[in-house]
């Protein structure tokens, strides 16, 4: 029988490319039996840049018989678009979504979507890696955990997978051949998890317990990427790059060591009131020129309601030791938390600009499938669009007129701010 032709695809933003599809490749090559049965191509698109047909059109020269699509807020209009079109030309084309915007909300997706087979729940490496078993002959769909399907007209959702324990069973893409690295837009995952539970946010009520990759492996990876003199900046997609004291000073001690081109790592997310002197000092030690870090809102009440942790003391002097230290600080505020009303927001914004940070950043709150705020929208007292990106409509305090106001005040504030014209020298 000749090879089952499998396309991996996704839709990135900023002409990024997928970590996750990296994996799902790499972990399912690690079995000789898929290695014989199936070839598997991965495919990055930039959301923007071509059209659905364009596409359609240069997946069909693939004649595929099975197509993953890799799934956020950002590309799911486009996925679905996408896999309508490929169903009616090619029926037989067997679609899968994976990734977090379809995972939570399978059945939904399924019932709502003739063109997909089956919807991945959770972590796709085991997952996929066991579906294509069955597409090769091996396996029933019954017996794979983690995933929902049709099953004789019927949508059929099995079990959840447990989160995979030992991260060192996938195999690094990087290190496999399988991504090769590129500047700006390389990610590095060191560890899966978060140690805080926001409630409008997907990483710490979904994947909560910290899991980290095995050290040696994360080395080598860091020494392959940062080893390339090409590579003058790159990302880690970890949630808190300073959740842990001996974890930090690591990982920025792996990064020095492999940093012989001088590359930036670019913006990290951390928890700002853990900042010390020490932090700083490995943060210069591994070229770190800005972070990004909460509070989202400064208001308690507002915070207890999100699960949020903010200490407002320790946020201001944290954000002065990273500027004046030379590290660009952008602070992010959230417009339409449960609790928050237009007030409410306008002084979070006067209390995080008296800090000076170098940047603010705004963001209308996205009722994301998974998260606390979704499952439990009416209890908070939410309204959203249920289309992705799902942002929020309105909360109890926080009407649409005003929620409206405040992203208008928002967009002047990010050119009043953000964009201020160079100090003239006389
Ligand atoms: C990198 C990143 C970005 C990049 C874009 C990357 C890209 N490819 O284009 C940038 C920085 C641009 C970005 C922006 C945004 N992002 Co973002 N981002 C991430 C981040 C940090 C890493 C993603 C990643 O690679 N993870 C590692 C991989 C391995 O994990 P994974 O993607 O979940 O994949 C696993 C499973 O989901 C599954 N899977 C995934 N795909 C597939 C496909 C198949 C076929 C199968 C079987 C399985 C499968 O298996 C994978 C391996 O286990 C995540 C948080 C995180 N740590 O994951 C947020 C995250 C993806 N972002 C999120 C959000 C909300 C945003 C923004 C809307 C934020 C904002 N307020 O503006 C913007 C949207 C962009 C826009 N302007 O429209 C949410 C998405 C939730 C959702 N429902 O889609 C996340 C999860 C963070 C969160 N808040 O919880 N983001
Ligand atoms: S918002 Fe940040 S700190 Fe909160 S759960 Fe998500 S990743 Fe963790």
């Amino acid at each position: 029988m000749s090879k089952r032709r499998v396309l991996l695809l996704s839709y990135n933003w900023a002409n990024h490319f997928s970590l996750a599809l990296g994996y799902l490749k790499a972990y399912a090559f690690k079995d000789a039996f898929i290695r014989d049965a199936a070839e598997i191509e991965i495919i990055d698109f930039d959301t923007e840049m071509l059209n659905v047909q364009q596409v359609v059109y240069y997946l069909t020269q693939f004649r595929p018989d099975m197509i993953g699509f890799s799934c956020y807020c950002w590309n799911i209009s486009k996925v679905l678009d996408t896999a309508r079109i490929i169903k009616t030309i090619r029926p037989e084309t067997k679609i899968v979504l994976g990734g977090p915007e379809v995972g939570p909300v399978g059945e939904k997706y399924l019932r709502e979507n003739h063109s997909v087979d089956f919807v991945v729940k959770g972590e796709g490496e085991i997952t996929f890696s066991e579906l294509l078993m069955w597409y090769a002959g091996q396996g029933s769909l019954e017996d794979i955990q983690g995933m929902s399907f049709r099953n004789n007209g019927q949508i059929q959702a099995n079990p959840d997978r447990p989160f995979i324990e030992d991260l060192g069973v996938i195999p690094s893409p990087y290190l496999e051949g399988i991504l090769v690295p590129r500047d700006k837009v390389t990610y590095i995952e060191t560890y899966r998890g978060c140690m805080f539970k926001c409630h409008y946010c997907f990483e710490g009520k979904n994947v909560p317990r910290l899991r980290f990759f095995p050290e040696e492996r994360v080395r080598r990876e860091i020494e392959l990427v940062l080893g390339r003199p090409e590579i003058k900046s790159f990302h880690f997609v970890d949630t808190v790059f300073n959740c842990k004291k001996d974890y930090l000073k690591k990982t920025v001690e792996m990064i020095s060591r492999a940093n012989r081109y001088g590359a930036e790592l670019r913006t990290v997310e951390i928890i700002a009131e853990f900042v010390d002197e020490e932090t700083i000092a490995l943060f210069r030690q591994a070229n770190i020129k800005s972070i990004e870090t909460g509070p989202q809102t400064v208001h308690k009440d507002t915070l207890k309601t999100v699960n949020r942790y903010f200490n407002e003391e320790k946020y201001r002097n944290a954000v002065s030791l990273l500027e004046t230290n030379g590290i660009e600080v952008t602070s992010d505020l959230i417009i339409g938390l449960p609790g928050d009303n237009f007030f409410k927001f306008a002084k979070s914004v006067k209390t995080i600009m008296d800090m000076h940070p170098s940047n603010i950043v705004f963001s209308i709150l996205h009722v994301l499938p998974g998260t606390v705020l979704y499952e439990k929208s009416e209890e908070f007292g939410l309204k959203f669009d249920d289309k992705a990106p799902h942002l929020v409509l309105s909360a109890p305090d926080f009407p649409y007129e005003d929620i409206d106001k405040a992203v208008i005040m928002a967009y002047s504030l990010d050119k009043e701010y953000n964009i201020r014209p160079p100090l003239i020298s006389v």
